[in-house]
């Protein structure tokens, strides 16, 4: 069958600060064409819908399968799906991916018919037995594991058998240069390992892989990593190097290899803090930036976030980046009860301290326990709004002061890192990207302030809302929340057996995980 793979268009985020290849959904693809499709890729990041409609048109693919990681990107991919329902009235539509796993029944009802299936789960081991399925008897369409139809739903998704064994098809992605993020430029992706064993109340990652971790082996890493042609290289692990051990394993083969890349990663400051020897191992082997998830700067904000690590450990773990030259962004999440005194506050230690600050803005989502106890009900259900960017929950101060102060801060905060001190250094950093014919950073330094503006923020939440998501269920009291927090798992937990850590590093998740799941 001729299968085509479709990555949505950017957020408001992609347009300014990162834009990074669509590694999942290489990885599902690669495992189509292991089974003998043909295939294609076009990535809507960076290709426009009139390349999408011409490429349906020419090529005419039987299967096309849309990518939706991101709930913002929901109302696109729908509306995508119902023009290709009207150009190609027999092919087989399906939509897979983080958060359509989380929301399946709503966007098979946004489809009105238009879209055949909603894939749940990874999906390398799916995505074949649903080709099997189109191409033979479509009636065994609703008993793939994962599928979701009208006609009924597949038992759970399967996981992958053996990660090792995956490729991502690099070659199908058509404009590698435009990958990116800050001055990596360009970068590619690359994953170490996949899941994450602790269970924090904001985040989905656990729930979409029923508490699971699993790591990749050296060996595999390292091919993969010679077939990686750009400078820069994103590790899309949600928390890198839990286990000390794999992470000096991948360091050392890379190392053999001679390779040399610069690397950005996310991880947890605890995480940091114990496993310090890999991290200075890294340092020389090329990580450039490291991502912390800080959260908020007080302990009460980290309470209501759940992320069991006392302050000072975050501090202590922020003194150790610096220490090792390496430089570190933060992650704040603005409480939209917040008003000015407290955005002030925030402005000020910011300030005070030399890393990126990024601050997003605390959104529940499907999937996440938050999206079960949040008291407060939604201003919007408009997907579109749901990309942390935008206050979709009440805010104390009126809205437009709300998005004052936010947009204040995040400019003094966007400043700080373009004053007199960095500028000749941000100067020579894009001279040297442009000789290189890369542009993509300048370019979001240019679309900076028509992006991040008060007028595009407001006019966003006045656009007509064609699709809105379901309302969540009604506000349940934390511990009952805690038992039907196991009902949000996409992939079945498979406990301590699903997770390829050795007995401290469970122990150390154990003494440092909200505790919410089994
Ligand atoms: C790396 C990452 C990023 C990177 C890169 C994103 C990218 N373009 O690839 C960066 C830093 C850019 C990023 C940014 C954001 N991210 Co992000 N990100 C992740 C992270 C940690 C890993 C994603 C990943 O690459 N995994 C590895 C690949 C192999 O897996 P995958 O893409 O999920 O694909 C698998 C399945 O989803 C499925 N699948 C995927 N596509 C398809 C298609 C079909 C047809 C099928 C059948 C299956 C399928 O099969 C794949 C292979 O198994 C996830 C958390 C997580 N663990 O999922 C959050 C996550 C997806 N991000 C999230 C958010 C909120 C964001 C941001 C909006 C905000 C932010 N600041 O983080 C921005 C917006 C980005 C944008 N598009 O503009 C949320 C999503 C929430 C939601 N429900 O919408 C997540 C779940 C994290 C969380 N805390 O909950 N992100
Ligand atoms: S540590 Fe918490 S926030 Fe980070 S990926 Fe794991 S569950 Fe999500």
């Amino acid at each position: 069958m001729k299968a085509l793979f479709v990555h949505p268009g950017p957020l408001l985020y992609t347009n300014v600060f990162l834009r990074l290849e669509p590694l999942g959904l290489e990885l599902v693809a690669q495992a189509a064409r292991r089974a003998r499709h043909q295939v294609r890729l076009i990535d809507l990041q960076v290709e426009s819908h009139a390349d999408y409609h011409r490429m349906i048109a020419e090529w005419q693919p039987d299967f096309i399968a849309f990518s939706c990681n991101y709930l913002a990107n929901v109302p696109e991919i729908v509306d995508l799906a119902k023009a290709t329902r009207l150009a190609l009235p027999r092919s087989f539509v399906c939509v897979g991916g983080h958060s359509a796993s989380f929301t399946g029944p709503a966007i098979l009802e946004h489809g009105e018919g238009a879209i055949d299936c909603v894939l749940k789960g990874e999906g390398e081991p799916g995505i074949v037995k649903l080709l099997e399925a189109v191409a033979g008897d479509r009636s065994a369409v609703a008993k793939v594991p994962g599928a979701l139809t009208a006609d009924g739903e597949g038992p759970r998704p399967a996981f992958v058998h053996d990660l090792n064994e995956l490729r991502p098809a690099r070659d199908l992605v058509r404009h590698r240069r435009k990958y990116f993020i800050g001055i990596l430029d360009p970068c590619a992706s690359i994953e170490f390992s996949r899941g994450c064993p602790w269970d924090c109340s904001f985040c989905s990652a656990w729930t979409f892989y029923g508490r699971s971790y699993r790591a990749i082996s050296p060996e595999r890493v390292v091919e993969d990593l010679a077939s990686i042609r750009e400078p820069g290289v994103f590790i899309v692990d949600d928390v890198a190097f839990i286990q000390e051990k794999h992470g000096f394993a991948i360091g050392e083969a890379i190392a053999r290899k001679g390779m040399r890349k610069n690397f950005y990663l996310e991880t947890r400051g605890d995480v940091l803090l114990r496993n310090k020897e890999v991290f200075q191992f890294w340092k020389k082997l090329g990580v450039t930036y490291i991502f912390l998830g800080i959260e908020a700067i007080d302990e009460e904000g980290l309470r209501k976030f759940r992320k069991r690590i006392p302050l000072g450990r975050n501090f202590e773990a922020l003194e150790f980046v610096r220490s090792l030259g390496i430089e570190a962004a933060i992650n704040i999440i603005a409480d939209p009860d917040w008003d000015e005194e407290r955005f002030r506050v925030v402005r000020d230690w910011c300030m005070d301290v030399p890393e990126v600050v990024n601050i997003s803005i605390n959104t529940p989502y499907p999937g996440t326990e938050t999206w079960l106890t949040e008291q407060r009900r939604l201003q919007t259900r408009d997907y579109r709004l749901f990309d942390i960017q935008h206050a979709v929950l009440p805010t104390k101060l009126p809205l437009e002061k709300f998005y004052r102060e936010l947009l204040h801060t995040q400019r003094v905060l966007y400043s700080k890192h373009m004053n007199w001190r960095t500028t000749p250094q941000l100067l020579g950093l894009l001279a040297r990207n442009l000789a290189r014919g890369q542009a993509n950073f300048l370019r979001g330094i240019v679309k900076y302030n028509k992006v991040f503006s008060l007028d595009t923020m407001l006019g966003d939440h006045a656009r007509p809302v064609h699709y809105e998501l379901p309302l969540p269920p009604r506000p349940q009291a934390d511990a009952l929340a805690a038992k039907k927090a196991s009902q949000l798992y996409i992939h079945a937990p498979r406990g301590r057996a699903g997770r390829t850590i050795d007995d401290a590093t469970e122990r150390f998740v154990e003494a440092t995980r909200m505790g919410a799941s089994g």
